[in-house]
């Protein structure tokens, strides 16, 4: 070979630019199941197995293809355990000449692989519809990004629900409003569509249970799409049974109900195996077919084109810096029950034992259960986006570490969005069941049974009055906080402060 292609575990895309600069008939494409992908945060078992057995399926498929694919099984004998080790390895065992690479996901693996001594040509990554480049223009030196400013561009760009003038379809660009309402009871989502478990990935479940046993994370539950057509009829499932219903739930949570109207594809988008153009486009035909309604099909799209490339923007544009931010100056470890799902805090229970099950929970439950917990009791933001990364089959550093540190944990002083999603235990009964069932008392914020969202909530408010105090988008709660009697106000700090004490020993609340 002449030279050698390296694709990554989540590059697994026939569209990828690299494949436009290789010869199938003289060139190498290299994969690798590697030990230091598998374990630099201790994923959960299904998101290993997701991703080996998607690269043997797409190892596969590229050789039908006509292309020569040298893949690497992760117990393979001479295998070196890191991508720069086999992409040196197979440079020297194949005498080639120049090594190929996509812009990685990750900062992390993109500098180790610049720093291994070989020199490689670089393509951009055109999965994404806004290239890092493009973003860092749009950002320019500005102190502080806005999601919505960024969205309408990406809107006028794409032309997605745009009126002929060039005006949003409906009049408004954002009905993030009309996400939110509370779920009728009783109201489920629909059953969710079963993948097979083929030859290919029964091994890899074999491989991953003998390897990483070690891991938090169940993985016989394992039920993802691991190829192109699967993930394709996941896609379908959720425009037939769900999108319609998702603009109005988007924001719902629901006791035993893991899915709700959520697609659930961004393991396999982030993966490569769909295309977010194409599903954009078919959530833009669905609704000019009148298939569903307005803030069904815009509340979709803004996560695609808004939310998602917008931090991945932030990320390249920040790193390695970013990770490092801590604007609260949080300390506190992450509690064990984050790994066991051990609380009597029924919202916290449910989300995490979802989360070991199954490696995925929804938006709202990771951004106000999990995320806003972690806020409010001053978690470490390496920690916890340590956490985010290792549990979740969707998790790659570039959008999770802008997530959670960002927008979650507020540690970088603002800069993603303009206020923390703090909450009281008052938000989770508003958009759940949970409440209902749980040990604690939502309507208390102090004594023994009261929610620890409540007093947690004041207690962070009281702490960073310094730093929020004037921020106007919390006005309303810190005028609130100052118009309580000193005793109530003195109550809550107490009870916060017992609740912090508590985690500090170790308990689980
Ligand atoms: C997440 C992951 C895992 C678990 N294993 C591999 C692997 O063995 N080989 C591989 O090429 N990629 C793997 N990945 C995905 C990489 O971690 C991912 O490509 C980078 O983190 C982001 O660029
Ligand atoms: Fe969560 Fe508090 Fe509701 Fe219990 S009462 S489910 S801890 S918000």
């Amino acid at each position: 070979a002449r030279r050698i292609g390296l694709v990554l575990g989540d590059q697994l895309s026939f569209d990828l630019s690299l494949f436009d600069a290789l010869d199938p008939g003289q060139d190498a494409v290299l994969m690798a199941e590697v030990e230091a992908e598998a374990r630099y945060v201790a994923h959960h078992p299904q998101k290993i197995a997701l991703i080996f057995s998607a690269m043997r399926h797409f190892a596969d498929a590229l050789r039908q293809r006509g292309w020569r694919v040298i893949y690497v099984r992760l117990d393979d004998a001479g295998n070196s355990g890191s991508l720069p080790g086999e992409l040196q390895r197979w440079m020297a065992i194949l005498a080639a000449r120049e090594a190929h690479i996509t812009e990685c996901g990750e900062w992390r693996l993109e500098q180790a692989l610049k720093d291994c001594g070989l020199s490689l040509t670089w393509h951009p990554d055109r999965r994404f519809l806004c290239s890092r480049e493009a973003f860092a223009r749009w950002a320019g030196d500005r102190a502080h990004l806005r999601m919505e400013h960024f969205y309408r561009g990406m809107r006028k760009r794409t032309g997605l629900l745009l009126e002929a003038d060039g005006s949003p379809l409906g009049g408004t660009w954002n009905l993030d409003a009309e996400n939110r309402k509370t779920l009728p009871r009783g109201l489920r989502g629909p059953f969710p569509p079963r993948f097979d478990i083929d030859a290919t990935t029964r091994e890899v479940l074999a491989l991953v249970r003998s390897r990483f046993s070690d891991h938090y994370g169940r993985l016989d539950a394992f039920d993802y799409p691991v190829t192109h057509v699967a993930a394709q009829q996941l896609w379908q499932h959720f425009l037939d049974f769900s999108l319609a219903a998702f603009g109005d739930y988007q924001d719902a949570m629901a006791s035993g109900e893991p899915f709700l109207f959520h697609a659930r594809i961004s393991a396999a988008l982030n993966i490569g195996l769909l295309d977010v153009r194409q599903l954009c486009a078919d959530v833009a035909a669905a609704y000019r077919r009148k298939r569903v309604p307005l803030n069904a099909a815009e509340g979709f799209i803004r996560q695609l084109i808004g939310w998602r490339e917008y931090v991945r923007g932030i990320y390249w544009l920040r790193m390695p810096e970013y990770a490092e931010l801590n604007a609260f100056g949080n300390q506190r470890p992450l509690p064990e029950f984050y790994w066991t799902g051990a609380t009597d805090m029924r919202c916290m229970a449910q989300t995490i034992g979802q989360t070991l099950e199954l490696g995925y929970a929804h938006h709202i439950q990771r951004l106000m259960v999990t995320g806003n917990f972690a806020l409010l009791a001053g978690i470490a933001p390496k920690a916890i986006c340590e956490w985010y990364l290792a549990v979740y089959l969707d998790a790659f550093d570039w959008v999770e570490l802008p997530n959670t540190l960002g927008m979650v944990m507020h540690a970088d002083g603002g800069y993603l969005g303009s206020k923390p999603y703090c909450a009281s235990g008052r938000y989770i009964q508003r958009m759940s069941d949970y409440c209902a069932q749980c040990r604690y008392r939502v309507g208390e914020a102090t004594g023994l049974q009261a929610c620890p969202f409540n007093a947690l909530y004041w207690h962070f408010l009281m702490r960073h009055r310094e730093r929020l105090g004037g921020n106007p988008r919390l006005a309303l709660v810190y005028r609130n906080l100052l118009n309580m009697d000193e005793a109530r106000r003195q109550a809550l700090w107490l009870r916060g402060e017992e609740l912090l004490a508590r985690l500090d020993a170790g308990e689980a609340l």
